[in-house]
């Protein structure tokens, strides 16, 4: 079997936030392509984007895998429907949502995923946690390193976000 390394993004800022993450990542590992190898701290963190709602637990796993992009896009999805996730406004509240933010060093743009994740450079609460797993990180496209990216998303929005006890 050859596994390949990927990084999900998860957040949840509906009902049970830390054990609806948990309950995804469980989920995740359960299916037999996926092994969830390393998980970051849980972050509390400001709703990005569209600010009118409530705040997120975010955190980032590294998994192996051996699905393709768009196979695991599948499971993602049948996860996320499976805990209740409906298909609803763009950046708005969410019970769970899971990110494919790198895969190995692909590339990718189709009409229903983009790799590496579109926003995964401006976001502080991928790239902190990020950054916690893997301190080697290189961005595919911009080739900047991790760090950089985390300096970059500046003081503003990294005092947003917090380890969650
Ligand atoms: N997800 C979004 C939009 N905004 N903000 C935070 N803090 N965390 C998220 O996971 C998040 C968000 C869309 O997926
Ligand atoms: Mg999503
Ligand atoms: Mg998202």
């Amino acid at each position: 079997m050859h596994y390949k390394q990927v990084y999900l993004s998860l957040g949840s800022n509906i009902g049970l936030k830390e054990e609806n993450i948990k309950r995804a990542l469980k989920l995740l590992d359960d299916d037999k392509n996926v092994k969830v190898v390393h998980t970051s701290s849980f972050y509390e963190t400001k709703p990005w984007g569209y600010i009118n709602q409530p705040d997120f637990y975010n955190c980032v796993s590294q998994i192996n895998t051996n699905y393709e992009p768009a196979g695991l896009l599948r499971l993602i999805q049948t996860i996320e429907t499976k805990m209740g996730r409906k298909r609803d406004k763009k950046w708005g509240p969410r019970i769970i949502d899971i990110d494919i933010i790198l895969f190995e060093n692909i590339i990718l743009n189709t009409e229903d995923l983009t790799i590496p994740h579109p926003w995964m450079e401006k976001r502080a609460f991928v790239l902190l946690p990020l950054m916690e797993l893997n301190k080697e990180i290189v961005h595919p496209i911009s080739k900047r390193g991790i760090a950089e990216l985390v300096e970059a998303v500046g003081g503003e929005e990294l005092k947003e976000i917090r380890r969650a006890v």
